[in-house]
């Protein structure tokens, strides 16, 4: 249906950078307007939480300039649906997103040439005509959980970590690996724990100390895996500049270990001139990058166009959901990995061809 696409139109890269330039004078005319134009009811649940306008604010600022800049309008729908569902919740009326997108036009273009405005408010003007049928999409779509990813939820919301431990444990058997009980177990539990906290039934609190146990339980996982001897290979895995989800990697980093593999796992938001200068020094054979948030999918198109010059005979994988929505301007990388075990299996590929 016509109603339902986004416009294709290419933002010029100047452009997406005159609007990240010009940023804290927007986002300050958005909350401004947004203050003054807001319904009694939006402004109770901005009091019930007044740190969370700001960070949606904030996060919509830094998402403008990425989905420009990597041309995807798809994510920009996708994170807009998302932040209206967590803010839904937490008791925001259903014209306050229009409210919002409409804050943002005027902000833009009462701060920018309008040459540059012209590329850019079509896609807000697109979403703010669409709002009447996002309100259906805009509750994610999950999966029912399986009678396993269930039990194993429920004892990470109660904290126990050694019932949950010996749950998982109990999973390994032949022919189901410790990676596939994570992939198929605790992934899925950890994608319910960010759906409950968005719904606002948990806290940052409940989601951070389920993220710890989960960690401590993959290096439980990890344990059993037999450790190979030591191979000459070797891997560097980090986020991408600006990106904290790093659990992934640590994850996979365990994992090859376990193979034999040297690995130097460096994990979260680290700036790039730091990791060029690591990757450099190092030269592994295979860099995996991750990628959670579409915000930090310039730094990595970024980073990756540096290792290709620096690094020209490493591999690079990249993974993470902010990937699924750029694949086309990833086309330099090696491979694109959806799951963890995409990215053994590439190593494991590897260690063939030097067997
Ligand atoms: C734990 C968590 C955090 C932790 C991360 C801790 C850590 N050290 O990793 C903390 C608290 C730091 C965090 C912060 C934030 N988070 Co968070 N977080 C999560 C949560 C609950 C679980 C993520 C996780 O670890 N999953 C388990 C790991 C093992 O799997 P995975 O990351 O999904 O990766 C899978 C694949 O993508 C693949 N993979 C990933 N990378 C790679 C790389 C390679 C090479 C390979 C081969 C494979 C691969 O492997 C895995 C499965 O096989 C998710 C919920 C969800 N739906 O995922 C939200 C979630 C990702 N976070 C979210 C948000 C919004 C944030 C914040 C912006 C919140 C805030 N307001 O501050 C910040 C952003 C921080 C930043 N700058 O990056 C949103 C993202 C929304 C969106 N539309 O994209 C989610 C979806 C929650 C939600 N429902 O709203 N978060």
């Amino acid at each position: 249906m016509a109603t339902h696409q986004m416009p294709q139109n290419l933002i010029s890269n100047s452009n997406a950078d005159n609007l990240r330039n010009w940023l804290p004078e927007i986002t300050n005319l958005v909350r401004s307007k947004l203050l003054l134009d807001m319904a009694a009811a939006d402004a109770e649940a901005l009091a019930r939480n007044p740190a969370l306008l700001d960070e949606t604010i904030a996060y919509f600022g830094e998402l403008l300039p990425a989905v420009y800049e990597m041309n995807i309008p798809r994510a920009l729908t996708h994170e807009f649906a998302s932040l209206r569902y967590t803010l839904g919740k937490r008791g925001y009326s259903d014209s306050f997103f229009a409210k919002f997108l409409q804050a943002w036009i005027i902000g833009i273009n009462s701060t920018l040439e309008p040459t540059v405005t012209q590329e850019i408010t079509p896609w807000l003007n697109q979403l703010l005509g669409r709002l009447p049928y996002l309100s259906a999409a805009a509750c994610p779509v999950f999966d029912p959980l399986s009678t396993e990813q269930n039990a194993f939820l429920e004892f990470l919301l109660a904290r126990e970590k050694q019932k949950a431990k010996d749950y998982l444990v109990g999973m390994v058997k032949p022919g189901r690996i410790p990676l596939a009980i994570v992939e198929q177990v605790m992934v899925p539990a950890l994608c319910r724990v960010g759906l409950l906290w968005q719904e606002g039934s948990i806290t940052v609190a409940d989601e951070h100390a389920a993220t710890n146990i989960c960690r401590y339980l993959a290096y439980s996982l990890l344990d059993l895996m037999p450790q190979k001897k030591r191979r000459n290979q070797s891997a560097f895995l980090c986020c991408v500049p600006g990106e904290e989800h790093d659990l992934a990697l640590e994850i996979l980093a365990g994992a090859l270990e376990r193979n034999g593999w040297r690995v130097s796992f460096i994990g979260r938001s680290t700036p790039q001139p730091d990791l060029v200068k690591a990757i450099k020094e190092e030269n592994p054979r295979v860099i995996f990058l991750s990628v959670t948030l579409v915000t930090h999918l310039p730094a990595a198109k970024d980073l990756i166009v540096e290792l290709k010059l620096q690094n020209p005979n490493s591999a690079v994988v990249l993974g993470g959901f902010g990937v699924l929505f750029a694949r086309d301007s990833f086309t330099d990388v090696t491979q694109i990995a959806n799951q963890l075990s995409d990215g053994l299996a590439f190593a494991q590929k590897l260690e063939k061809e030097h067997a």
